[in-house]
This record gives C-alpha cells, sequence and structure tokens, in this order.
C-alpha cells in the first residue's frame, strides 16, 4: 500500500515513520511530504532513502492513506484536496476534532464508528488519548461523572523548537525560544493559546474531545494543563467521580486486563509511572491508585504515556491499521 506521511521532517511525522515499520504496516512506497522548504531533504524508512515532496506532489501520487501531523492551518488547508483525490486522510492536528461531520478515533475505544465514507479522520490530542485509553473501561462499569485533571506535559509536545530550547538552556547556549518563558528548571502553566473563558486550548481539548471520543456529553471535565520540562512523556494526575461506586481491586483488575494500558502499581515497590519508564513505549502506563477519602464513589490515579507515540504517531498508525484489517483502504 502506497502511504504518504504529511510532515514527514518533523518530530511527530519521523515518530510516524519509525512506528509504521516497527509495525510491519503493509507500506510498498511511502511518499514523505512536508513544506516547500525541505522539499529535496531525505529521510529514512526501513533503509531505504525517499526523497520528500510537496503537498500538490503527495496528492498526484495517490497513496492509499495520508497520515498528517503538519499543523492544524496546514490540515485545514490540504486534507480536503486529499480526500477530494480519494487518499484517506487520518490527521494529527485539531483542525478537523470537533467537527460534527468527522470522526475522532481511539482505536481501543471508538474505531467501531468508522464507516468507508470517513475520509479525513481526526486523531485527538495526546492529553486527551492517554486520560481515555484508561478511564473508558472504568466509564463502562461506574460511570464517570466528573473528572479533575492537572497535567505534567513534555517539551515535545511542542515540536523540535522546544526540544532544541530546552537543549539549549541545558547546555547554557543562546537560541530560538518555543515558549515565552525558559523551560528547564521552570514549571509552565500555559499549553496552546488562552481563551476567552480563562482556561487554554489546551485545556479545552481534553474537556470536548473525550466527550467526543467516549460518545458521553454528560461526563464533565475540567483540566490544568502544565508544561515541564521533562522530553519523552506527559504524566497526568486525575480525579475521577463516578456515578457508582467501586472497590478498588475490581479497578485495579479492570485496568490490568484493558486493552492498550499497563498497570503500574506498587507502592511497597515504590513503582508507578514515570515519562523515564513510558519513553518509546506504544502503552499508557496507570498507578497511584487511591480511594479519594474526601468524598464517595472518588477515585485518584496518575496517567503516563509517551506523547509522540500512543499521544499521536502510534494512535494513527492504529486507525490505519484498523482501516486496512476492515478493508476500508
Ligand atoms: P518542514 O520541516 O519542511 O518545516 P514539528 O512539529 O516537529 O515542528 O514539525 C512540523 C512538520 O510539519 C514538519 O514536517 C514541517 O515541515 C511540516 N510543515 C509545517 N508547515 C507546513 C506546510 N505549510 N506545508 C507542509 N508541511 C508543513
Ligand atoms: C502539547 N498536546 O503537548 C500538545 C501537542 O492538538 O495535537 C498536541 C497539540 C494537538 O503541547
Amino acid at each position: 500500500m502506497k502511504v504518504a506521511v504529511v510532515g514527514a521532517t518533523g518530530l511527530v511525522g519521523s515518530k510516524m515513520l519509525q512506528v509504521l515499520a516497527e509495525r510491519n504496516f503493509p507500506v510498498t512506497e511511502l511518499v514523505p511530504v512536508a513544506s516547500e522548504r525541505s522539499v529535496g531533504k531525505e529521510v529514512e524508512f526501513k533503509g531505504n532513502k525517499y526523497k520528500v515532496v510537496s503537498m500538490a506532489d503527495g496528492i498526484a501520487a495517490k497513496p492509499a492513506v495520508a497520515i498528517f501531523s503538519a499543523g492544524g492551518s496546514t490540515s485545514l488547508e490540504w486534507a480536503p484536496k486529499f480526500a477530494e483525490a480519494g487518499i484517506t486522510v487520518i490527521d494529527n492536528s485539531s483542525a478537523w476534532r470537533m467537527d460534527p461531520t468527522k470522526k475522532l478515533v481511539v482505536p481501543e475505544i471508538n474505531a467501531d464508528a468508522l464507516t468507508p465514507e470517513d475520509k479525513i479522520i481526526a486523531n485527538p490530542n495526546c492529553s486527551t488519548i492517554q486520560m481515555v485509553v484508561a478511564l473508558n473501561p472504568l466509564h463502562q462499569k461506574y460511570k464517570i461523572k466528573r473528572i479533575i485533571v492537572s497535567t505534567y506535559q513534555s517539551v515535545t509536545g511542542t515540536g523540535k523548537k522546544a526540544v532544541d530550547q530546552l537543549n539549549n538552556e541545558r547546555d547554557g547556549k543562546e537560541g530560538e525560544m518555543a515558549y515565552k518563558y525558559q523551560i528547564d528548571l521552570n514549571v509552565i502553566p500555559q499549553i496552546d493559546v488562552f481563551l476567552d473563558n480563562g482556561y487554554t486550548k489546551e485545556e479545552m481539548k481534553m474537556v470536548n474531545e473525550t466527550k467526543k471520543i467516549m460518545r458521553d456529553d454528560s461526563i464533565r471535565v475540567t483540566a490544568t494543563t502544565v508544561r515541564i520540562p521533562v522530553v519523552g512523556g506527559h504524566s497526568e494526575s486525575v480525579n475521577i467521580e463516578f456515578e457508582n461506586d467501586f472497590d478498588l481491586a475490581e479497578v485495579k483488575q479492570l485496568l490490568s486486563e484493558a486493552p492498550g494500558v499497563v498497570l503500574q502499581d506498587d507502592p511497597s515497590q515504590q513503582l508507578y509511572p514515570m515519562p523515564l519508564l513510558a519513553h518509546e513505549k506504544d502503552e499508557v502506563f496507570v498507578g497511584r491508585l487511591r480511594r479519594d477519602e474526601t468524598q464517595p464513589n472518588t477515585l485518584n490515579m496518575w496517567i503516563v504515556s509517551d506523547n509522540l507515540r500512543k499521544g499521536a504517531a502510534t494512535n494513527a498508525v492504529q486507525i490505519a491499521e484498523y482501516l486496512q484489517g476492515k478493508g476500508l483502504l
């Protein structure tokens, strides 16, 4: 199958190439696409070198599927053009996620909603994906009423420029700033732009995308999203109030059996999820499970995942795998 990766020179795009290769997605020909600045540059895939092409040439190559991670405005402009040419687009940007005519998919939860008519499929935000993968099995059993989440997000969520900023600061070098403030030795309580309600766009993504993926508008979500000087994974402290009471041992059992989830929860061994342990892994890691003793039916947990993998590239490739498996490509 001919596969295009749009944004192939970026952090998520290069991870997509890596994940496509690792999972042995049946790529017969790779079409790496990026901005005009990168046309002619080479990327490596399964030991072969491929020349980066322009968006127009990416369409002309007629891939069966194009996995996009080149920013929202690029997706808004180009995804419909790819789709019109009969190419199925899996889009990692925020451009189409809340469009009621587009599916927002986490394969473990709602891939069953996909049909042959879905030509632009949205991949959710990284911090949302890892949260819903862990929470959906609990929602099915106990019904979530309200989620309070605070995030601790890696600089890789911003892109290459932010990783460079952190490294420059650590090396005492001058360089371009991805953030308004120094990130090394700091914590920045702002991810993406502020909206009129005082929340950031990242916070509202967590609120809105969660309801759409879990197909339940009654779930109340409130979020505080924070950037920390970590490379390699996002962490989240989550407080969940359920409609029904739960048994902690049963919660652990459910999570240990949940698709895509790994339970790492043993206080006696000081075992809990951390970005260092989740880095370069495809799963969502959960731990620090404990009852919130201040009110009924409420659980505290800690969730970590590699934001470039399950939070972006792996989830997108899993959507492609699902489509391919169902003969939808
Ligand atoms: P380029 O490397 O040519 O700028 P990151 O998030 O790591 O910064 O990566 C962003 C990705 O999106 C890169 O591959 C980048 O290509 C690509 N990109 C950015 N703007 C455009 C555009 N207007 N058209 C196509 N690709 C784009
Ligand atoms: C971050 N979550 O960590 C962002 C990056 O909507 O796909 C991904 C933004 C998005 O900065």
